[in-house]
């Protein structure tokens, strides 16, 4: 993220000619579980195909939408997760939530989870997103939940301690300080939002490409330690996984099963 800093603060830099960000949301709240309650943790996000190429192909149909229909001199580009491009600040000033001591982009229909895109056009428009308040009051159950301490203070997180960098991310053996802590996560972590009130009353996704695989959600824990390299390429194909490939996932399944 650091190398793009400057991208990051102006996206005009980004887009030239840029005049409007348009932030989306998309609901990933899953409709339905593994089966098994004692396997090994996966995030919630990660449960069907991996979100980008989804919420890309959104993205690319309402600037389609828009260029056809409303503003032919369109220019611009679609973004998610997209390393130059502060997604949660962007959805911010365009009024769709506010952030969390947990740090995640909270909305007060949909909760926090939910994917953030935008589109950086040059088509102006006007004004008219007003800023959410910040309604996490006194409440500090994130903080409070987290089992490895990594939201150091409230709206800080220190992702060298985050599950979810470790599982996901890092590239290196997970440290020892951190055994006997990942509450059975091996790939990502809900926790934070998990116990988040906002998301007391989720309203389960109906996109199509969020559903989980029945091979997937029939795994026993038979199933995760014996995993192999043709199972995983089965089971995780064009889902988030691929990004720690095999050999990640398979770091993470013996860290939790390690004495
Ligand atoms: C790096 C990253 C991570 C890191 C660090 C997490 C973090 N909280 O920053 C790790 C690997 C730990 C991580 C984990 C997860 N992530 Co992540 N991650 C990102 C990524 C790529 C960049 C975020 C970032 O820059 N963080 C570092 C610093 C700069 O953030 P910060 O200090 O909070 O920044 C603040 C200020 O510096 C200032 N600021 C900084 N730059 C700018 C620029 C402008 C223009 C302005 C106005 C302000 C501003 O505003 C910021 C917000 O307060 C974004 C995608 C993206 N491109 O935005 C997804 C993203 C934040 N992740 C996402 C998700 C889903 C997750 C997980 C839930 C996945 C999981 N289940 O395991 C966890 C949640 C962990 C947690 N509690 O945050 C979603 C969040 C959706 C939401 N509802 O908020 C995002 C937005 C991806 C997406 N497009 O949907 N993630
Ligand atoms: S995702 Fe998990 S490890 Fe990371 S801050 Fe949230 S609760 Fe802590
Ligand atoms: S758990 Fe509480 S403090 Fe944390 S993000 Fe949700 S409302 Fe805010």
């Amino acid at each position: 993220m650091t190398n793009h800093f400057e991208k990051r603060v102006d996206p005009v830099k980004l887009v030239p000619g840029a005049k409007t960000v348009i932030s989306v949301l998309l609901n990933y709240y899953p409709s339905q579980y593994p089966l098994h309650s004692d396997v090994p943790k996966v995030s919630k996000y990660a449960y069907g195909k991996d979100y980008h190429y989804t919420v890309r192909g959104k993205l690319k149909q309402l600037f389609d939408f828009i260029k056809e229909n409303i503003y032919p001199e369109l220019e611009g580009r679609w973004f998610v997760d997209s390393a130059p491009v502060l997604d949660r600040a962007w959805a911010v000033r365009s009024g769709l939530g506010w952030i969390g001591k947990n740090t995640n982009l909270i909305n007060k229909k949909w909760g926090s989870f939910v994917f953030i895109g935008e589109l950086i056009v040059n088509l102006e428009l006007r004004e008219e997103a007003e800023e959410v308040r910040n309604a996490c009051g006194t409440c500090t159950r994130c903080i409070d939940a987290c089992p490895t301490g990594a939201i150091t203070e409230p709206y800080i997180i220190d992702a060298n301690r985050c599950i979810s960098y470790l599982t996901i991310e890092n590239k290196d053996d997970i440290p020892d300080e951190f055994k006997g802590k990942f509450d059975n996560w091996v790939f990502g972590c809900d926790i934070c939002q998990d116990v988040c009130p906002w998301n007391s009353k989720p309203i389960p996704t109906n996109e199509p490409d969020f559903k989980p695989s029945e091979q997937f959600r029939k795994m026993t824990i038979e199933d995760w330690v014996d995993l192999n390299e043709e199972k995983f390429d089965e089971l995780f194909r064009q889902t988030p996984l691929e990004r720690t490939g095999f050999n990640g996932l398979k770091r993470n399944i013996n860290f939790l099963f390690q004495k």
